[in-house]
């Protein structure tokens, strides 16, 4: 090889020279290639077939049972200073880190394929793409790969045309969580992942490259890289809204972007247009509006839960040439979950099915398939360009407080109100789930700089001249005393997102008040709904002693990074706090 590609093939000698793997196989990306990986798997127990009938082309990969979910305990950002990497993250000096790193991988491979797997981040002519290379000795993780991204020789080709990628190492290892850590160095565009096949952690392209490393070079070239769905919302009218909305791991990303409208809507002709379900590149175009594009060629998506009342279009994706991970099976070989029709025979560790040991499928067991079998895949979602950016949306997991729904009054509002999210827990990562935590655009495990740097880059894109989407908040998981949901979700959140839109083509006025602007009364179409006038009424209430104590917390959370929390940013949690506490003294007057 010569030219651009001769230092990807010195990297990739380099790392055969310390893992010593049998063979080094290059990854065309073709179909062949595909269907050999999956020979082999299924010759070695990696993947099981599923009933061909009823999901012809799906497999079932069963992961080592302490290898389920994202490990951000041991996930690190490695730059020079530590403060670059910020509170954020946990970090170690480069060296050390690659000392560590080096003497997991010292010999790791041996016996084992080295597969090489150029892919590309983004549309493959699109100039907010980049490229990786990810070096592994999984071939699930090959196959997921290529589901996930374009993967093969058109990235290697453009690789070569443009000599820049970055660098990832992946072994499996022993799989023993005492040895495993996710390290990047963001300086080098390089990341080393050793002990774990999961997702997160091994599909290097996605949460390494596409967030950690991508909102450092996002920083530095003027553009953001964030943990956001892209859906195109179309009106009976026929225009059509894009929305970026940013809500944490296992909070509604992928269930959003494929909504179904309810009965009513769809018969006056609105219209949902899948772009992306977790990553999101937006940067400014020409005419001063945010453009988006999804990094992702696939979903890597929850399974529990997915049925068909929440989300038939996923239950549609899946249905063939899908894999699934850690989900359960039925007697005739289906792959089964909760909100599945049928029951269990084997769960997702291939244990007889007994409810004394758990649920059946693991909780955040997934599915990995082509987004291009998503019966509503936007005919835009691979524009080179990207969509433009009506509206931004944060939200998470909030039982209480937050209302259903809120519209920042401007940008630097609409950055608070992202820094200030806050979401329960999830099983998307290892540890104790449905605990609050501070989550700032949904960013908190994926952000590869220090928060208070990444707030003062959000903030720069207010300039002149500059159209930026407005910014909402919602919260669809508001709870009553019995810890029931209050509201509905799924497809009935497009009636939310109906009075966004009309907020942003100027058509309703809305309420204002200190925390930001809510739906006035009868603005929210809600006919059709069975929801009992009591819940009406708290879903948009205001508790102003609650969120004056939220605004308290919110102010002490953020000094976490001081002092390059921005002072833009602190002063306009003062100027809600100060908001807040003169509406308390005209309640109490
Ligand atoms: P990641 O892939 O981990 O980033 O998750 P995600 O944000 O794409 O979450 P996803 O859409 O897969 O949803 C996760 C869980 O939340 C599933 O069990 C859904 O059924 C549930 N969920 C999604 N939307 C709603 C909603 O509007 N209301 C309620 N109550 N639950 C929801
Ligand atoms: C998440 O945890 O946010 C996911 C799944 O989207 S993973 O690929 O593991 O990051
Ligand atoms: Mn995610």
């Amino acid at each position: 090889m010569t030219g651009k590609l001769a230092a990807l093939e010195r990297w990739v000698n380099e790392a055969a020279a310390l893992a010593r793997p049998a063979r080094v196989h290059w990854c065309d990306g073709s179909d062949a290639e595909y269907r050999e990986l999956v020979r082999q798997m299924l010759a070695s127990g990696e993947l099981l077939g599923l009933n061909p009938d009823t999901h012809p082309g799906c497999y079932l990969h069963r992961s080592h049972p302490s290898d389920v979910a994202r490990v951000e305990h041991l996930t690190y950002v490695c730059t020079r200073e530590r403060d670059d990497a910020g509170p954020n993250n946990h970090w170690l000096p480069p060296a050390e880190a690659h000392a560590k790193m080096d003497a997991l991988f010292d010999g790791c491979m041996a016996g084992r394929t080295m597969y090489v797997v150029p892919y590309c981040m983004g549309p493959i002519d699109s100039p907010l793409a980049r490229c990786g290379v990810e070096l592994t000795d999984s071939p699930y993780v090959v196959a997921n790969m290529r589901i996930m991204t374009r993967m093969g020789e058109a990235a290697l080709a453009r690789i070569g045309r443009e000599g820049r990628f970055v660098k990832g190492l992946h072994s499996i290892g022993e799989l023993d969580p005492e040895r495993r850590f996710i390290m990047h160095f963001p300086e080098e565009l390089s990341i080393k992942s050793y002990g774990s096949g999961y997702g997160g952690n091994a599909l290097l392209g996605k949460k390494c490259h596409a967030l950690r490393i991508a909102s450092w070079q996002a920083r530095a070239e003027g553009w953001l890289a964030e943990h956001m769905l892209i859906v195109g919302i179309e009106t009976p009218r026929g225009d059509t809204h894009y929305i970026a909305a940013a809500f944490p791991s296992a909070c509604g990303k992928t269930n959003l972007a494929m909504l179904i409208p309810p009965e009513g809507y769809r018969r006056d002709g609105w219209k949902v247009w899948t772009v992306g379900d977790d990553i999101c590149w937006m940067r400014p175009g020409a005419d001063g509006r945010l453009y988006a594009i999804n990094p992702e060629a696939g979903f890597f998506g929850v399974a529990p839960g997915t049925s068909a009342a929440s989300n038939p279009n996923a239950l549609a994706t899946v249905a063939h040439d899908a894999i699934f991970t850690n989900v359960a099976l039925t007697a005739d070989g289906r792959p089964w979950w909760d909100g599945l029709p049928g029951a269990p025979a084997f769960d997702w560790q291939g244990r007889p099915y007994d409810p004394a040991n758990g649920p059946a499928a693991h909780p955040n067991s997934r599915f990995t398939v082509s987004a291009r079998q998503c019966p509503t895949w936007s005919p835009h979602a691979e524009d080179a360009l990207g969509v433009p950016l009506s509206a931004i949306v944060f939200g998470g997991r909030r039982p209480a407080l937050l209302p259903l729904v809120m519209e920042a009054r401007d940008w630097t509002h609409g950055v608070l109100m992202g820094a200030a999210m806050g979401s329960e827990t999830t099983a998307a990562a290892t540890g104790a789930v449905g605990v609050l935590r501070r989550d700032p655009m949904a960013m908190k495990p994926f952000c590869g700089y220090h928060y208070g740097d990444y707030f003062a880059h959000w903030l720069s894109f207010d300039q002149p001249g500059a159209k930026l989407p407005k910014v909402f908040h919602v919260n669809w998981f508001r709870k009553d005393a019995e810890g029931k949901y209050l509201w509905p979700g799924f497809g009935d959140n497009l009636r939310v997102l109906e009075w966004m839109i009309a907020r942003v083509e100027g058509r309703l006025r809305g309420r204002e008040t200190p925390v930001g602007i809510l739906p006035a009364a009868d603005e929210l179409k809600l006919d059709g709904l069975d929801l009992p006038p009591a819940a009406r009424h708290e879903l948009l209430a205001l508790d102003i002693p609650g969120w004056r104590a939220e605004l308290a917390a919110i102010g002490q959370d953020l000094e976490a990074y001081a002092p390059r929390l921005p002072d833009r940013l602190r002063r306009e949690q003062q100027r809600i706090a100060a908001a807040l506490a003169a509406a308390a003294a005209a309640q109490a007057a």
